[in-house]
């Protein structure tokens, strides 16, 4: 069920790095996501010393089931790039390749037309991207503890997880019931952790994330 195909990658940096993750989580064709900092120049940062760098996410997608431009079209709806914030805490799209500067910088443009006030999102090369600590991927799934234990999706599993990538969207209400129920059969849920999952859906905690 971890699904090892062929995947392509994004990378985005939309405030503190908790939240985007269970808002791609479950978006039709993402095969994982995981946490990290990038953008700056101090070697190794950790959340504790992050020098110059930004808090990011990187999501690896399966490009026969969605595109680089349907995943900019989440980043430009699910967060403020007009805000300014500290380096920490900037907008930013990070490319790796023409191809996906052009679309950013496309869709920038396009998205520019629906606001009042400017966009101060950075279109920046990626360079290197450190993973950030395991404690902070997968940030909100870690609260369901028992849920995530049942499943045998402990750490370093946590971590890179398509499964738990995909239910971390579903239990913070970012995906659909039909959908749900189509894609969790290939997991071979219990029915206790169909039913936990449903009761999340139906109730989703709030996303805490104060900048
Ligand atoms: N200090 C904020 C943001 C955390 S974020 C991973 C909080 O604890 O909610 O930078």
């Amino acid at each position: 069920p971890e699904l090892d195909i062929p995947t392509e990658r994004a990378t985005f940096a939309m405030g503190c790095f908790w939240a985007p993750e269970p808002i791609y989580g479950c978006k039709k064709g993402v095969i994982r996501t995981k946490v990290g900092y990038c953008g700056g120049t101090k070697e190794n940062p950790t959340y504790r010393s992050l020098g110059d760098h930004t808090e990011a996410i990187q999501i690896e997608y399966d490009p026969t089931q969605t595109d680089y431009k349907t995943l900019l079209g989440v980043f430009w709806r699910q967060h403020d790039s007009t805000a300014k914030y500290k380096s920490q805490y900037k907008s930013a799209i990070y490319y790796e390749n023409d191809e996906q500067k052009k679309l950013a910088e496309e869709s920038k443009a396009e998205y520019q037309k629906e606001l009042q006030r400017p966009i101060v999102t950075d279109i920046e090369k990626l360079g290197k991207f450190y993973d950030a600590e395991n404690y902070h991927q997968k940030y909100h799934l870690r609260e369901h503890v028992q849920f995530y234990d049942s499943l045998g999706l402990t750490d370093p599993a946590l971590v890179r997880s398509h499964v738990a990538t995909r239910l971390h969207g579903y239990i913070y209400g970012y995906g659909t019931l039909a959908d749900f129920e189509d894609e969790s059969k290939k997991w071979s849920l219990s029915e206790d952790q169909i039913a936990f999952v449903k009761k999340q859906m139906a109730h989703p905690r709030a996303i805490h994330c104060g900048l």
